[in-house]
């Protein structure tokens, strides 16, 4: 590491490393890209993401005060500093440090005298895509402040801590992202459970290659995005109260317990019978993609890419046309890569824009992209940068504290 550009930026913005402590550590968590299970990781429904190669590297040095200063390579985000308390104040809506502001005030109401570090942030994500960029900035600038303490939390707690510390920003998020980029195994695609957390692993299969196509619309979820996001977690809410009281059952009945507790096609009919169109839309979205995850995993572990594909398109119109989520480019770039020969893509992440994702053998891959760059990115004056835009994703590890030699 030591003599990466990372490092050498963080000498200009922050003056040399101090000898003999040497070179500054480097925290580095990947982004994310969830294969399915969309939109009910707030309904504590299990979820499939794996990790990818692209990654937030935050370089940090200890300080012995309680101040934080963050710099960003990327000059669009300016400068950042505060104080380590469990009460920190918000900068401006939509501010980028926020992020990092919603991690240490996590940890500081959870360790009282942390101090704080020196943080200079790169990423290799694309921002506003879906793929997580927001929770990688959370989990690495975590591991910096832990690491620099000398402090630990066992990976499920500090997994659910930064979820919970994530909502700092005004999204009342699920758990699904922060426990992806902590926990993530090379090769690996995680089937997640909520309450309690639990990370199943399954190897995805040599031949089946995913790519990642980001639509060129920003999902900034700081703006009107948010908004509908946190409606839909309500709504999810009131059309499970409304839906489990009409079954006879306790009204705080938990989305997994009330899937356990009548067919999927009972729970439709009374939730057409009780609910509002869009209420019924809303829960029809949360209920079937929760039988598409349990068999999308089973499909991953016999290897059956067409049964894997099927659900993944099943899964993107639902999310189109019940949940309604999705974005006119989005169902394009979904429409492109089947035509090119994907055995099925849906939109991943919360949508409004964003990425998709594609599944389609190895050897296919090639074609999609092709396909993907003349047929999208060309005729939008996006073809140049295209590598910046779409990539194949290779099921990668999670976060991590990158020590120099
Ligand atoms: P992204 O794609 O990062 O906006 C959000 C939530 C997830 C999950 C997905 C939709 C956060 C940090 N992330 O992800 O928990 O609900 O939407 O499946 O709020």
């Amino acid at each position: 590491m030591a003599s990466t550009p990372l490092t050498a930026a963080f000498a200009r913005a922050f003056g040399a490393p101090r000898s003999p402590h040497g070179p500054v550590p480097v925290a580095r968590a990947p982004g994310r890209v969830n294969l399915i299970g969309e939109h009910i990781d707030y309904c504590g429904l299990p979820v499939l993401p794996m990790a990818l190669r692209r990654s937030i590297h935050v370089a940090f040095r200890p300080r012995a005060d309680r101040e934080t200063r963050l710099v960003n390579r990327d000059q669009r985000f300016a400068p950042s500093a505060f104080t380590v308390n469990a009460q920190i104040p918000p900068a401006a809506g939509g501010d980028w440090s926020n992020y990092a502001r919603a991690a240490v005030q996590a940890l500081a109401h959870r360790f009282p005298d942390l101090r704080g570090v020196d943080a200079l942030v790169e990423t290799e994500l694309p921002i506003a895509a879906g793929l997580s960029s927001s929770s990688g900035l959370v989990v690495a600038v975590a591991l910096a402040i832990l690491h620099a303490n000398q402090v630990t939390v066992a990976p499920l707690e500090l997994m659910e801590l930064l979820a919970q510390g994530e909502r700092y920003v005004g999204t009342a998020g699920g758990g699904m992202d922060q426990a992806i980029i902590l926990g993530a195994r090379v090769g690996c695609a995680s089937r997640i459970d909520f309450h309690p957390l639990r990370l199943t692993f399954t190897a995805v299969p040599a031949d089946w290659q995913f790519i990642v196509a980001w639509s060129l619309v920003h999902a900034e979820k700081s703006g009107a995005a948010r908004q509908a996001y946190n409606e839909r977690t309500r709504q999810c809410d009131e059309a499970r109260r409304l839906v489990a009281t009409r079954l006879g059952q306790r009204e705080d009945i938990t989305y997994p317990a009330l899937l356990a507790a009548a067919p999927v096609e009972e729970l439709l009919e009374l939730a057409g019978a009780t609910l509002s169109g869009v209420l019924a839309r809303r829960f029809r979205h949360v209920v079937t993609e929760g039988t598409r995850v349990p068999q999308a995993e089973a499909a991953m572990v016999a290897r059956d890419l067409a049964a894997f594909g099927r659900l993944l398109d099943a899964s993107h119109q639902s999310l189109r046309d019940d949940y309604e989520v999705s974005h006119p480019e989005l169902d394009r770039l979904v429409e492109l890569a089947r035509e090119a020969g994907a055995a099925g893509a849906r939109l991943t992440g919360a949508g409004f824009g964003g990425s998709i994702v594609a599944l389609c053998r190895v050897e296919r891959a090639p074609d999609v992209v092709a396909a993907l760059r003349e047929r999208y990115y060309a005729p939008r004056g996006a073809a140049s940068d295209v590598a910046r835009h779409m990539f194949t994703a290779e099921p990668s590890a999670g976060a991590e504290v990158l020590i120099p030699e």
